[in-house]
């Protein structure tokens, strides 16, 4: 792996602290976005009461802030490791910092002075009929802050692709197709993190055009309905390839921690095989057909389209996933690993990730969707993959960068809250998607009766999840100004 390094990036005071503040900030925003998310959990179990407008704006402001801090927390993953190999600009990392802090301004005042609640999807023309709920300005607002925020990811992965340009000449050689298609013997040394990085970039620059074109349209037809006005079906299209590619790109990202660091673990290293660039190589484009997978109920969607989304969701998920998964199997087997916090988040998160796509494909199945279509089942898929694929390849990324070499040992509190943490998780996926095979719809605020002891039971996950998070955020606070955040440079 030394071969492809380049000479060690500068570890200037610059770039840590700009790591340092992505990872403080990253944290805790998830840490307040997660009580928002139990709060909404307490309010359906009827445990406390907050009135139905409060409970869209937090869910709201919780979508759009877990997905916008999911995405933000990852790149300063794909930052760190891939600057060892490529030369990445610091200043350019720092404006997307600013960019994204200006965008969650914009967004807390659209939803909490502006009354802004029509959930982090905009989807049209919610946004702008808010039944006397909330102002124009403040949906623009709301709109303006995601745009912001695509800007400095932009901006990031233009300096991304410029830097890998450079190194690699080509985003084809960058991947490894030269070793599947033009007969080069195979370079095992040719790092995961290039070939993650370069298909982030493809897709999520894709993803978030798609995503600028339709709030610009949205603004726009706020302040002249009559002159802009847009198809639904469009909208709507645009809106999930943007959702869509945007939160898958954010594990495409964090997944080289695991490339990066299992092998550090397991003194083995993450060597590249045919098989692992061919599917990263497939996932590009599948990743990006998939999306119609959002849109399974709409009738005025074409079939061949929704027949697409079906079986392009049976086959992405797999080649990524299935290297991935297989490979840490392969490398942690018979490694005489040692099991501290980090190594077992990086394990949790394979599982986390092959599991929670278990009932994604599920409801990627046409004739399920038309039941399961807005049922609590939906918001469990997707919390299974990301509170435990997504977060524990974040939480171990930042635990491994603020470790110093005088640490106290906390082992004992280490195994509690992972567990508390793994065990809530569990229990507020499980509820959600038994709820979900019962029928209950998601983004209610008041349950009926029969659902509320499922919800109960959730708000006991969701305190226990928050209780492992708050100790994970206290543990990387109170030794991030001691580490160097350049751990193993
Ligand atoms: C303590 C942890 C968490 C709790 C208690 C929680 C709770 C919730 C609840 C109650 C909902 C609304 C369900 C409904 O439709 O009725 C929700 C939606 C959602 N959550 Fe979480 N969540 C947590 C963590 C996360 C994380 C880590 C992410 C992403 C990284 C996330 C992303 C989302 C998204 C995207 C939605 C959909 C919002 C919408 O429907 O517009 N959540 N969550
Ligand atoms: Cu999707």
């Amino acid at each position: 792996m030394n071969l492809q390094k380049l000479s060690l990036p500068e570890t200037s005071t610059k770039s840590s602290n700009t790591l340092r503040l992505y990872v403080v900030t990253s944290l805790l925003v998830l840490f307040l976005m997660m009580l928002a998310g139990a709060t909404m959990r307490y309010t359906q179990g009827a445990l406390i009461e907050v009135a139905p407008n409060i409970f869209y704006q937090l869910l709201t402001v919780h979508g759009a802030g877990m997905v916008g801090i999911a995405g933000l927390f990852s790149s300063s993953i794909m930052w760190y490791f891939l600057r060892r190999y490529v030369d990445l600009n610091t200043n350019i990392f720092l404006v997307n910092f600013v960019l994204f802090l200006i965008g969650v301004l914009m967004i807390l005042g659209a939803i909490f002075f502006g009354d802004f609640a029509a959930a982090w999807t905009f989807l049209y023309p919610l946004p702008a009929k808010s039944m006397g709920v909330w102002s124009h300005h403040a949906a623009a607002m709301f709109l303006g802050g995601l745009l912001i925020i695509g800007v400095g990811f932009l901006l990031f992965y233009l300096d991304v692709t410029r830097a890998i340009l450079k190194r690699y000449s080509n985003l084809y050689n960058a991947m490894g197709l030269q070793y599947l298609f033009g007969g080069k013997t195979l370079d095992e040394e040719h790092p995961p993190a290039v070939v993650a990085s370069t298909m982030v970039l493809i897709i999520n620059t894709l993803g978030i055009l798609a995503g600028a074109v339709i709030l610009v349209m949205c603004i726009l037809n706020l302040y002249f309905p009559d002159d802009v006005t847009i198809d639904p079906l469009l909208a709507k299209n645009l809106t999930y390839f943007f959702g869509h590619v945007f939160i898958n790109a954010s594990i495409y990202m964090a997944v080289i921690a695991v490339y990066e660091l299992l092998p550090k673990y397991t003194n083995r290293p993450w060597k590249v095989n045919k098989l692992f660039i061919t599917a990263w190589f497939f996932s590009t484009f599948m990743v990006m057909m998939v999306y119609p997978h959002h849109l399974l109920m709409d009738f005025a969607m074409p079939r061949w389209a929704l027949v697409i989304g079906q079986i392009c969701s049976y086959m992405n998920g797999f080649p990524v996933l299935l290297v991935t998964a297989y490979g840490a199997v392969t490398l942690v087997h018979r490694s005489g690993i040692k099991w501290d916090l980090i190594s077992r988040l990086l394990f949790l998160s394979m599982f986390g990730w092959v599991a929670g796509t278990i009932p994604a494909i599920i409801d990627a199945t046409i004739s399920v969707n038309l039941v399961m279509h807005n049922t609590m089942w939906v918001p469990g898929h997707f919390h299974f993959y990301l509170l435990l694929g997504l977060l524990p390849m974040l939480f171990a990324f930042s635990l491994f960068v603020t470790q110093t070499k005088s640490e106290r040992n906390t082992r004992y509190l280490d195994e509690i809250f992972f567990s508390s943490y793994l065990y809530g998780s569990l229990v507020l996926i499980g509820t959600f998607l038994l709820s979900g095979k019962d029928s209950v719809p998601r983004r209610w605020a008041a349950h009926y009766a029969e659902w509320i002891p499922m919800s109960q039971i959730a708000a006991v996950g969701a305190t226990m999840v928050v209780l492992g998070t708050l100790f994970f955020l206290i543990k990387i606070i109170l030794r991030i100004n001691k580490a160097s955040l350049t751990a193993d440079a």
